[in-house]
């Protein structure tokens, strides 16, 4: 006979989920990495599969915009309205605090009015292609569990690409694919997450939905969709998390789908909200960024539940004695078997695989 005998507040929390059989709809359970039982050899530990909470992810990132003078405000620019030439308040001045628009302004608190936002110098050399790449970087592996929301303070763009990295920005492979036209600026057809099955979830697509017309005046976010794609195995509104749960376990492509260290939105033409662009007044044309939102946890192999930052960096808390920024191996003296993640399954607690001590025969679990 065994019965968890309940140490913690935090495993008194896990306990009572347990026996109501509850299972959260979002992503953020695993909150425990180990607790104390009483079997009939006394107390002892009971291990466990475990992950840090979802949290907001800009807060810890260094974001570069490329190419590094294309922050507007060096030197001083007066913009127009995109739909109103003649409408020309908006300055920028990279000198007078008031007036600068610098990158940090994307990832500020938002909620204060006037919004605050990070702006480029206009298409003076239009027909030349005005290209910005703004660069996000954690150092860490992290995992999405939100949608990744981008808010323009302009028009949306024409045509942009968002654009991850698993290898610290040595490779880039593409999110999603932006455009009033995908088959003109992509030579790809237009799609939607919608159009997405369990079988094509890994497809990158290219859409139309945040960037036709003058549909940005209402709406002013382009997303990339990961609930949506969550919901291809959790059902919607993510009741079935334990489907998912035991497809990310099984399917490495899946689980590295949504794992980055890196991020890029690749700013390829901007709002024009014509098919003609206006060569006698380019101030109208740039891009503005009011907010960023990048939701996710640290990637911890299930081998933690807390990630710290510190010294500019986040690392996971590493328990299970494994070791390394992302709990990636065994530590010294607990290399008895090969390291291996934690597993999802069975539910809800998981499988903890911890590392055990040199040189004892196998031991189970
Ligand atoms: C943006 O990044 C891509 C690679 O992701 C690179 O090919 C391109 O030259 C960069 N553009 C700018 C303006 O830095
Ligand atoms: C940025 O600098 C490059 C050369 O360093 C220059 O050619 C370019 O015109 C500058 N762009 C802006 C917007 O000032
Ligand atoms: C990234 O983190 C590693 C430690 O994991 C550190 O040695 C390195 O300097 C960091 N790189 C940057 C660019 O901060
Ligand atoms: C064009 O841009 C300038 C600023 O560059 C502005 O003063 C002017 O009013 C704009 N509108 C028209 C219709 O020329
Ligand atoms: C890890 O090692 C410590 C001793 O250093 C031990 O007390 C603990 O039980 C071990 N934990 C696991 C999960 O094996
Ligand atoms: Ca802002």
């Amino acid at each position: 006979m065994r019965f968890p005998v309940v140490l913690t507040l935090q495993a008194l929390w896990a306990g009572v989920c347990h026996t109501m059989q509850h299972y959260p709809a979002a992503w953020g359970h695993y909150d425990v990495c180990k607790s104390q039982v009483y079997t009939d050899d006394g107390l002892t530990w009971d291990y466990m599969a475990c992950q840090p909470e979802a949290m907001d992810m800009t807060k810890y990132l260094k974001v570069s915009v490329d190419p590094p003078n294309i922050t507007c405000g060096d030197p001083p620019e007066t913009y127009c309205a995109l739909e109103n030439p003649y409408m020309c308040n908006n300055e920028c001045d990279a000198q007078n605090e008031d007036l600068a628009h610098p990158p940090e302004l994307m990832f500020d608190f938002e909620g204060r009015n006037p919004t605050t936002f990070w702006q480029s110098s206009s298409w003076k050399k239009y027909p030349k292609p005005l290209l910005v790449n703004i660069t996000m970087s954690w150092n860490k592996t992290i995992e999405l569990t939100d949608d990744i929301v981008v808010t323009f303070e302009s028009g949306r763009p024409e045509q942009m690409v968002l654009e991850k990295s698993l290898d610290y920005g040595k490779t880039w492979q593409p999110y999603q694919f932006y455009a009033t036209d995908c088959l003109d600026a992509f030579t790809m057809d237009a799609k939607t997450v919608q159009d997405l099955t369990q079988h094509t979830l890994l497809d990158i697509i290219c859409t139309e939905d945040y960037s036709r017309g003058y549909v940005w005046k209402y709406d002013k976010t382009v997303r990339f969709e990961i609930k949506d794609r969550f919901a291809l195995f959790a059902g919607p509104r993510l009741h079935n998390m334990a489907s998912l749960y035991g497809q990310l376990d099984t399917t490495k492509n899946l689980r590295d789908f949504f794992t980055i260290t890196d991020l890029r939105v690749r700013l390829l033409r901007p709002a024009t909200g014509a098919t003609m662009v206006d060569e006698n007044n380019l101030s109208r044309y740039f891009y503005a960024i009011s907010d960023i939102k990048v939701q996710g946890r640290c990637k911890c192999n299930l081998h933690a539940n807390s990630c710290v930052f510190e010294k500019e960096k986040l690392s996971c808390e590493c328990e299970h004695n494994t070791t390394g920024p992302d709990c990636g191996r065994c530590k010294r003296n607990y290399q008895g078997r090969a390291w291996s993640a934690g597993s999802y399954l069975p539910i809800p607690k998981g499988t903890a695989n911890t590392c055990i001590p040199n040189n004892i025969g196998p031991v189970s679990k």
